[in-house]
């Protein structure tokens, strides 16, 4: 999809949907969800994009429920301007492997407690990419989101001094949360 037709689905006057994107330009990060049911978890990656003013924007797409759409998105992600994603799933979760076998973008995979395995059938399937087909596998839930988002923005601050100098603040915040804290007399 060309940037322009993007730009339309995002901020044009019939605004697609389907597309949840955030900040006033084209999006770096693209967040992948196997259903909508999963949003409680990559919510965490949301916030921290936000937080750090990264452009991006959020789908629900599934490996096996949606394959041809999944495929469309991918294929045209990177010419779209996307440039890492986020993909979280439960349950098999294959989400992660089948977008990294069709791009060669950095994907950061999320594993999700979504069955009675409690997201260790989701970390395994993950974190067990065959040898060729690179996943970074991230911890199960929120935190695993969360840091998605910050490995996201690592990875895109290696171009960008800005984003790079917004890290070591965030970074320096969160040390100064813990300086901070006071134990019960
Ligand atoms: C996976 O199956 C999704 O990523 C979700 O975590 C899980 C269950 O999906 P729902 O039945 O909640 O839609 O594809």
């Amino acid at each position: 999809m060309a940037a322009a037709v993007e730009a339309f689905l995002c901020f044009g006057l019939v605004r697609d949907p389907s597309y949840n994107c955030s900040m006033d330009k084209l999006p770096l990060v693209g967040i992948v969800m196997g259903s909508k049911n999963d949003y409680d978890v990559l919510v965490a990656a949301v916030e921290i994009l936000r937080t750090l003013e990264i452009p991006h924007e959020a789908r629900v797409l599934s490996a096996h429920r949606t394959p041809d759409q999944l495929f469309a998105y991918v294929e045209t992600a990177r010419e779209r301007g996307l440039r890492v994603m986020i993909a979280g799933a439960g349950g098999a979760a294959h989400l992660a492997g089948v977008i990294a076998a069709k791009t060669l973008m950095p994907v950061l995979a999320v594993p999700i407690a979504a069955t009675p395995l409690n997201g260790l059938d989701s970390l395994l399937s993950m974190v067990q990419m065959p040898k060729g087909i690179p996943v970074a596998t991230l911890a199960i839930g929120k935190p695993g989101a969360a840091n998605a988002a910050l490995f996201a923005a690592e990875i895109l601050a290696l171009n960008d001094p800005a984003l790079y100098d917004r890290l070591v603040a965030w970074r320096a915040a969160r040390a100064q949360e813990v300086l901070d804290q006071k134990l019960p007399d």
